[in-house]
C-alpha cells in the first residue's frame, strides 16, 4: 500500500482556509483520490473538547505554555486516532491548519522559543510533516474584515493587529526557509482566482 499524501492549509483569520480545503478535497476526488478532510485544532473528539476551551473567550486566562501544550495535546491525540492511521491506509490527508499555525501563533505570535516548539513538534510527531503545505497569504485587515462578516470573534480572533502582524510574518518566514513545502497562495484576489492559483500549484503534486 502507498502511503497517503499529506497536505495543509495555512493562514492568518479568515483568509479563506475552510472554504478553499472543500474545494482540493473536490480536486481529489475528481481525480478519484481518497481523501479525509480534517482540521486542527480538533479532529479527535478529545481534541475537539480542547479547541472549545482553546476558543472560548469568557474562561480564565490561558497562560501561554498552556495554550502551546493544548495545541500539541490536541494534535496528539488526532495524529495517533486520524492522520496516521489515514495516510497508512493510502488515503491524502488535507488539514485545516497544522503545526506551522504553533510556529506562527505561538512563536511568533507570543513569542514562545521555537526551540521549545521544535522539541514539542518533534516529540509529538517522530518523523511526520506535511508533504504540502498552501499558505493563504492576505494583509491582516481583509482577513480580519472576512472573518467579522461571518459572526462573533472567538478567543484568537479578538486579540490586537500587531499579534496578527508577528503571526503573518511568521508563515511568510516559514514560506522562505521552506519553499520546496510552502507555497504561497495570494488570497486577496476573488475567490474564483485563489482556485485557480490553488488548482495550479496542486496539479504537479497530484500528477507525480
Ligand atoms: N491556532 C491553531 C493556534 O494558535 N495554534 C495552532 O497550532 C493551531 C492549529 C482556530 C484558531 O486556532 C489558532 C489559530 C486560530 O485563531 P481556525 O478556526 O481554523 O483556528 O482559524 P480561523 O482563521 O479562525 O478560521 P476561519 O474559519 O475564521 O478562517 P478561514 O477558514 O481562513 O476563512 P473562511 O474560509 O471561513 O472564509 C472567511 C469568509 O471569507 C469568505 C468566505 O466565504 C467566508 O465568508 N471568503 C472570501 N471572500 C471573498 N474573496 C475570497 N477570495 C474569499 N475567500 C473566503
Amino acid at each position: 500500500m502507498i502511503a497517503g499524501r499529506f497536505i495543509t492549509m495555512e493562514g492568518g483569520e479568515g483568509v479563506g482556509k475552510t472554504t478553499n480545503i472543500t474545494y482540493i478535497q473536490s480536486l481529489l476526488k475528481e481525480q478519484n483520490i481518497q481523501v479525509l478532510l480534517t482540521r486542527e485544532p480538533g479532529g479527535t473528539a478529545l481534541a475537539e473538547s480542547i479547541r472549545q476551551l482553546l476558543l472560548d473567550k469568557e474562561q480564565e486566562a490561558i497562560a501561554e505554555q498552556t495554550e502551546l501544550l493544548m495545541m500539541f495535546a490536541a494534535r496528539a491525540q488526532h495524529i495517533k486516532h486520524v492522520i496516521q492511521p489515514a495516510l497508512e491506509q493510502g488515503i491524502w490527508v488535507l488539514c485545516d491548519r497544522f503545526t506551522d499555525a504553533t510556529y506562527a501563533y505561538q512563536g511568533g505570535g507570543r513569542n514562545i522559543a521555537l526551540s521549545t516548539i521544535q522539541w514539542l513538534e518533534n516529540f509529538v510527531q517522530a518523523d511526520l510533516r506535511p508533504d504540502l503545505t498552501l499558505l493563504l497569504d492576505a494583509p491582516i485587515q481583509l482577513g480580519m474584515q472576512r472573518a467579522q462578516q461571518r459572526g462573533k470573534l472567538d478567543r484568537f480572533e479578538s486579540e490586537k493587529m500587531a499579534f496578527f502582524a508577528k503571526v503573518r510574518e511568521a508563515y511568510l518566514s516559514i514560506a522562505e526557509q521552506q519553499p520546496q513545502r510552502v507555497k504561497i497562495i495570494d488570497a486577496t484576489q476573488s475567490l474564483a482566482c485563489v482556485q485557480n492559483q490553488i488548482k495550479q500549484t496542486l496539479a504537479p503534486f497530484m500528477y507525480e
